[in-house]
């Protein structure tokens, strides 16, 4: 009998924290025992906040390698890196002419990086998550294990999924029941490290790309 499959990525946007091992990574590594597993460098999501060429590139081969590190196993797992399969952003642009901007507008993640981000908010940051809906529907995946961060965007994938797509433009068997074209993909969050505080700041979440955070990084700041 065929594997539930898992897809699932992270951005190459610094270096991993204990975040990342304990609201995802860990569960990737376990997952691959019983499951078809996927795992991606979303590298064209990293571009949605400012960066450096030079620094994405060398950040996209650190966590992969960082992948390989953690125990996901390239003879059981596909690891990838998302700008490399160019069906990511065409599979984008399908949804995007079917999601309804007010459901953009709505994500948590979107208001909390457009406020540090003023008036250079570029349409790539609204249009995440459906790049995101993309990676996952795009392979089939059964279950997408992340963090608590993630929910909303996992919510929003099988929104566009169930919603847009399928009650849209599914055909009908010979028996007259629908034939849904996208699968729905269940988010696969863990109770205990789903949402990891920052070390400095006890009131947000650790994250990669916080300057704060990673004392010793390049972009490191201490909090004043
Ligand atoms: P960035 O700061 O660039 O947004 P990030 O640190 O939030 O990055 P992501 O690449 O967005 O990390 O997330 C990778 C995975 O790690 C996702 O599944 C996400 O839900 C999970 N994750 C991120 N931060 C935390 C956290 N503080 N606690 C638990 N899980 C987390
Ligand atoms: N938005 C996710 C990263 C991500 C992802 C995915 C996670 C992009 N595409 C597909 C799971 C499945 C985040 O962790 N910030």
């Amino acid at each position: 009998m065929a594997r539930a499959r898992v897809l699932s990525g992270v951005q190459p946007t610094g270096a991993l924290h204990l975040g990342n091992w304990l609201g995802a990574i860990r569960n990737w590594v376990d997952l691959q025992e019983s499951h078809d597993t996927f795992f991606c460098v979303v590298d064209l999501h990293a571009i949605t906040v400012p960066h450096r060429p030079e620094q994405l590139a060398d950040d996209t081969l650190t966590t992969a390698a960082l992948y390989l590190a953690c125990g996901i196993d390239p003879a059981r797992s596909t690891v990838f890196v998302q700008s490399q399969v160019p069906a990511h952003c065409e599979l984008a642009w399908l949804l995007n002419c079917v999601t309804p901007l007010n459901w953009l507008e709505r994500m948590i993640q979107f208001k909390e990086k457009a406020v540090k981000q003023g008036d250079q908010v570029s349409v790539g940051l609204l249009d995440y998550p459906v790049l995101m809906a993309a990676d996952i529907l795009l392979y089939d995946a059964d279950r997408v294990p992340v963090g608590e961060d993630q929910k909303q965007h996992l919510e929003l994938a099988r929104d566009i999924a169930q919603q847009r797509i399928n009650a849209r433009f599914a055909s009908r068997d010979a028996a007259g029941e629908p034939v849904p074209i996208l699968k729905v993909p269940e988010p696969l969050i863990l109770p205990e490290g789903a949402r990891v505080m920052s070390l400095t700041d006890g009131s947000s979440k650790m994250s990669k790309s916080d300057p704060h955070e990673v004392p010793g990084s390049a972009c490191w700041i201490p909090r004043s």
